[in-house]
């Protein structure tokens, strides 16, 4: 035989065994295609809407009266008697000596006989008096005040000048 011819042989036999080899087989390997992760979103919970408080103003009352009222009812420390609706209130009162009493004019628009007539005042003694007063006050617009101290013992009546109907009386014990 033909050395040549032998040689080609086994150069082609090397050639194929070397085509087996390097050509792929029958791959059997499955790629295994890993599903992406989900992320899930994290779910931000909306803030809760946290509704501000009202603002309750306080009502800021001014006492009625600094009085103290004793077992008998005698008023001392500070008394108030209210100008209102063309009437003291309260129109009679028992106080003790040495108590102030402060009358407090809270009539917004005021009417009389003879036409309104925009103040009361606070006039010692009977409407029919003459001469001089224990006390008697200036004339009293709304919210106008005047006070005075009884450091006497006895009956003291009170009248509004405009409003003579208007009357009051204060008795002063020990
Ligand atoms: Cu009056």
């Amino acid at each position: 035989m033909d050395s040549k011819i032998i040689a080609l042989i086994v150069i082609a036999a090397i050639g194929i065994g070397a085509l087996v080899f390097i050509l792929p087989g029958d791959n059997n390997e499955v790629t295994v295609i890993e599903p992406e992760p989900v992320i899930k979103e994290p779910v931000v919970e909306p803030e809760p809407v946290i509704e501000p408080e009202p603002v309750i103003e306080p009502v800021v009352e001014e006492p009625e009266s600094k009085a103290i009222v004793d077992e008998n009812g005698v008023l001392s420390g500070e008394v108030e008697v209210k100008m209102s609706n063309l009437k003291f209130v309260p129109s009679e009162i028992t106080i003790k000596k040495g108590t102030t009493v402060v009358w407090r004019q809270v009539d917004r628009s005021i009417g009389g006989s003879g036409g309104a007539v925009g103040w009361h005042n606070v006039v010692e003694g009977p409407p029919e008096k003459r001469g001089d007063h224990v006390f008697k006050s200036k004339e009293l617009s709304f919210n106008g005040g005047f006070s005075y101290k009884f450091d006497e013992i006895g009956e003291f009546e009170y009248y509004c000048e405009p409003h003579p109907f208007m009357i009051g009386k204060i008795t002063v014990v020990e």
